[in-house]
């Protein structure tokens, strides 16, 4: 936890501006629909004085690959680690705690957290809390960059908490750049500067047709994409320093993609309706399934060929081409037929 003053962020500010305006946003809402409120505490909190910022660890051991739930020819999935619980859940929970506590003492305390309202990552590296990398993530000294963020904007007088790294951009990474060329579709463009439109962790969550130069790259995943901080050593000397704890029962890295393209709308948002999905349409994560399957499934298992057969054929031109893609990715050209 750290705190900072209520004051606007304006280098976010007109980093926001500036990269909406070069097409970096991909179309993305978020705090780019507007730059001039996720900047400004004082639209959350008219009064507002101080934020108390809070970064909540997610880092936890990777499951062994033996998840025995999945039959071993079954394709699956793959789920980003800040995913695969609600972790948000949690820090919000924490935060409302400190917000009923400045609330008993007479102030106004509102919570936020990866909503619209805030740059969060701003808040958490102006209260101290880490820096930037160059794969624009908070990185944490000691922890790494595995925490979700959010702030209890207050109009509480409270002390800001000095900075962890006292001139910000870039220090800490120092000669290290492994982020940027491991980033499966180059999205890092610049140390600290993400092109959406080429990131896979927006691209699964985007309305519309998963652009083809990216398919490939997106590999097995489903949902998030964890490259550029796995690769990271300052996330790797965390993990020696202090081994993380294991995963919990109910937190699922892998998902069966063809279960996914069985299961009906209702299932579907029932099972991962917490995901960020566009619109919140469940034609969007079958988009991703058939994708990931293309990528990574058997075009001679009969259960994948079914499954293709089903979505080749319905009245949907987004998902009939999608499937088309992936049945020829998988060697199975003649299950598409001479029209497509
Ligand atoms: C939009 C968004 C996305 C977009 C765009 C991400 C981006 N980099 O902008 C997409 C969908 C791609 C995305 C992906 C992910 N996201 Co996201 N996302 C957000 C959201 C909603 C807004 C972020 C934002 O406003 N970005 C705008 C730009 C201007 O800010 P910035 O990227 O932080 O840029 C700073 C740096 O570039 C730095 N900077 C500027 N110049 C330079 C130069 C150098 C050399 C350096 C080093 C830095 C630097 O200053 C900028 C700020 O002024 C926040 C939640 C929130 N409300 O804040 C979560 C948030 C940033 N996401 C988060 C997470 C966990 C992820 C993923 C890891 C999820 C996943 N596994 O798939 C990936 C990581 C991808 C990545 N490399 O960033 C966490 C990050 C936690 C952390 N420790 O940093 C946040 C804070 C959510 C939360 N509340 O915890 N996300
Ligand atoms: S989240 Fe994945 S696609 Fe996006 S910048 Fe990081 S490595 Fe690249
Ligand atoms: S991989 Fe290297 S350059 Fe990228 S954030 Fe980690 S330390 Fe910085």
């Amino acid at each position: 936890m750290g705190v900072t003053t209520a004051d606007v962020f304006d280098r976010t500010r007109a980093d926001l501006v500036e990269r909406k305006g070069l097409g970096l946003d991909g179309g993305m809402q978020f705090t780019y629909r507007n730059p001039e409120r996720s900047t400004d505490p004082g639209r959350i909190l008219p009064g507002a004085r101080a934020l108390v910022v809070g970064a909540w660890s997610y880092r936890h051991e990777e499951p062994s690959s033996g998840e025995v739930r999945f039959l071993p020819t079954r394709p699956t999935g793959h789920v980003a680690r800040y995913a695969r619980q609600d972790h948000y859940a949690s820090l919000r929970g924490a935060l409302a705690v400190i917000a009923e506590a400045l609330g008993g003492h007479g102030f106004r305390a509102r919570v936020v957290c990866d909503d619209n309202g805030l740059v969060d990552r701003a808040a958490a590296h102006r209260a101290g809390l880490g820096f930037f990398g160059k794969n624009s993530l908070l990185l944490i000294p000691g922890f790494g960059s595995w925490s979700v963020l959010g702030s209890v904007v207050t109009d509480a007088p409270l002390r800001p908490t000095a900075p962890a790294v006292p001139s910000a951009h870039g220090r800490g990474c120092g000669s290290c750049s492994r982020c940027l060329t491991a980033c499966p579709t180059g999205a890092l463009v610049a140390p600290g500067v993400l092109d959406a439109r080429r990131c896979l962790a927006w691209l699964v969550q985007a309305p519309g047709s998963f652009p083809e130069p990216y398919r490939q790259a997106l590999g097995d995943r489903i949902y998030g994409c964890d490259e550029c901080q796995q690769v990271c050593p300052i996330n790797r000397v965390a993990d020696r320093r202090v081994p993380p704890p294991p995963p919990s029962p109910d937190s699922r890295s892998r998902v069966d993609l063809i279960e996914i393209l069985e299961s009906s709308d209702g299932e579907l948002m029932a099972a991962h309706g917490r995901w960020y999905i566009a619109g919140r349409d469940p034609r969007y994560l079958r988009r991703n399934a058939l994708v990931a399957l293309g990528n990574v499934g058997d075009g001679t298992d009969p259960a994948t060929v079914r499954t293709l057969r089903r979505w080749l054929s319905v009245d949907d031109g987004m998902i009939v081409e999608h499937a088309r893609w992936a049945a020829r990715r998988l060697g199975r050209d003649d299950l598409v037929g001479t029209d497509g």
